[in-house]
């Protein structure tokens, strides 16, 4: 079982704190717990640095080793980092458990020392037919972020 976490930053007062877990080849479990949002759907991705020195503007875009198109986690055509959305309670808070077979924590499209991203907005899964679709959702702005590391 290989075991990674990561503990969001924010300017914005958001706070949050999520799990990975992987075991052997099989898909890997996202648990985690957020507050400080505004209620509603906020997209949630693996951008592909894990590199915050410019805040959450520095992580990149979307992870996508395969080269395809911004969607929801169920397409064929998706960014590996296309986790959908988290739906916030009318508290701000949310509490979630994603399973999902394009994000490994070991081999060469590992997620380890890449960053998670959730947004202000929610991710349109490419659909919105706004400009942004296929690249990022039309999310909106970065409002918390941190770096995926390995735990024991
Ligand atoms: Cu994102
Ligand atoms: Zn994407």
């Amino acid at each position: 079982m290989v075991k990674a976490v990561v503990v969001l930053s924010s300017s914005e007062g958001v706070k949050g704190t999520i799990h990975f877990t992987q075991e052997g080849n099989g898909p890997t479990t996202v648990t985690g717990n957020i507050s400080g949002l505004k209620p509603g759907l906020h997209g949630f991705h693996v951008h592909a640095l894990g590199d915050t020195t410019n805040g959450c503007m520095s992580t990149g875009p979307h992870f996508n080793p395969a080269g395809k198109e911004h969607g929801a986690p169920e397409d064929e055509n998706r960014h590996a980092g296309d986790l959908g959305n988290v739906n916030v309670g009318e508290n701000g808070t949310v509490s979630f458990t994603i399973v999902d077979s394009q994000i490994p924590l070991t081999g060469p499209n590992s997620i380890v020392g890449r960053a998670v991203v959730v947004h202000g907005d929610p991710d349109d899964l490419g659909k919105g037919g706004h400009e942004l679709s296929k690249t990022t959702g039309n999310a909106g702005g970065r409002v918390a972020c941190g770096v995926i590391g390995l735990q024991g």
